[in-house]
């Protein structure tokens, strides 16, 4: 493990792969590598972009990549995919979407599945995001679909959050200002190339003014990411926002922020798993049991069963802890 952190640090692609495979299996040697990379992380603007199915961001993700290759940057890319059998033909829609990216020895680019995983898939991307930071990319892109409670809790791990939009949401703009309105730091309307791109823009921008102003006004942007305008001018936001964050508290808060999820993602896994138990039926607790057949509380098992664990964790340790 300890020679895989080293050529990970050394930015050595198999070994980011390697690392990430071990992460997402959440056992003790993943752990043991997040540990190593911690000191060596930190560095990395991450960029968050998210916003409803369609709309093109992965699309814009790959644009805004090349526009800092151009600038002469390195870059991680980590896309979620979705799990719904609806959209699970995004996967291979991605390879080919990122295809430029992929292709470039100074992007790295990994998909995650959400299938499964449940709350863990906010922390396995802040940890392979973390690992790509450590890795020695200086700019970190987390594309994740959505508006719902896992995409903001996902966003927590980004400095610069990217709202893309597209003319035609209908009712989508209402879900999208009631939910992440709030933690946007640039807006970008893409697929301006199509009818009521400028009409959205305005839509949104008036949307905004309702809201109380902050020192950071997010913008918003008018993009066509199929043929990279307006591009160029997200990466100079992006860099104004980073700025903003570094000449302010504002830096220091997310990174504040990140460690609060991070370390409350862990506290939450542990527990889960050394508390409750496993997900499996067959393995429940009898405690478990006796809840689906009413004759406990779902509150009283849980009770049980933190008291039966502080009790393990005590003959553990003799020596006691009070
Ligand atoms: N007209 C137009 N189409 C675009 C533009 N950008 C992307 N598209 C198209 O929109 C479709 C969806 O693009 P993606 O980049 O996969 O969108 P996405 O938001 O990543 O989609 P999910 O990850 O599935 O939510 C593709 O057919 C793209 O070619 C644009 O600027 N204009
Ligand atoms: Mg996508």
């Amino acid at each position: 493990v300890i020679d895989l952190v080293q050529r990970l640090l050394s930015g050595d692609k198999r070994a980011i792969s390697r690392a990430i495979s071990l992460v997402e299996d959440d056992d003790a040697s993943g752990w043991e590598i997040m540990k190593g990379i911690h000191p060596h992380s930190g560095r990395a603007h991450i960029i968050g972009v998210t916003g409803p199915p369609g709309v093109g961001k992965s699309t814009l993700v790959d644009a805004l990549a090349g526009e800092y290759r151009k600038a002469g940057k390195t870059v991680g890319i980590v896309a979620i995919d979705p799990t719904s059998p609806f959209t699970g033909g995004a996967l291979l829609g991605d390879r080919i979407r990122m295809q430029r990216a992929s292709l470039d020895p100074g992007v790295f680019v990994r998909s995650l599945a959400t299938r499964g995983k449940g709350g863990g898939v906010s922390a396995a991307t802040g940890s392979t995001a973390k690992i790509l930071d450590a890795s020695g990319k200086e700019v970190v892109i987390i594309e994740t679909a959505g508006a719902g409670q896992s995409e903001v809790e996902i966003m927590r791990h980004a400095h610069s959050v990217i709202v893309t939009l597209a003319p035609g949401l209908g009712d989508d703009i209402q879900a999208i200002k009631a939910g992440i309105l709030e933690i946007a730091d640039v807006f970008v309307v893409n697929k301006a190339d199509l009818e009521g791109a400028a009409r959205t823009a305005k839509d949104l921008e008036s949307a905004l003014e309702l809201r109380s102003r902050g020192p950071w006004q997010p913008p918003v942007l008018l993009t066509v990411a199929r043929d990279g305008r307006g591009v160029g001018e997200l990466r100079e936001e992006l860099d104004e926002h980073l700025a903003y964050l570094k000449s302010g508290p504002g830096w220091s808060e997310r990174q504040a922020l990140a460690a609060l999820a991070e370390v409350q993602d862990i506290v939450a896994r542990r527990l889960v798993r050394e508390v409750g138990g496993s997900d499996s039926w067959e393995e429940a607790a009898p405690q478990v049991k006796a809840v689906a057949g009413r004759e406990k509380d779902p509150y009283t098992a849980a009770d049980e069963l933190i008291q039966q664990y502080i009790r393990r964790i005590r003959s553990q340790d003799p020596a006691g802890r009070e």
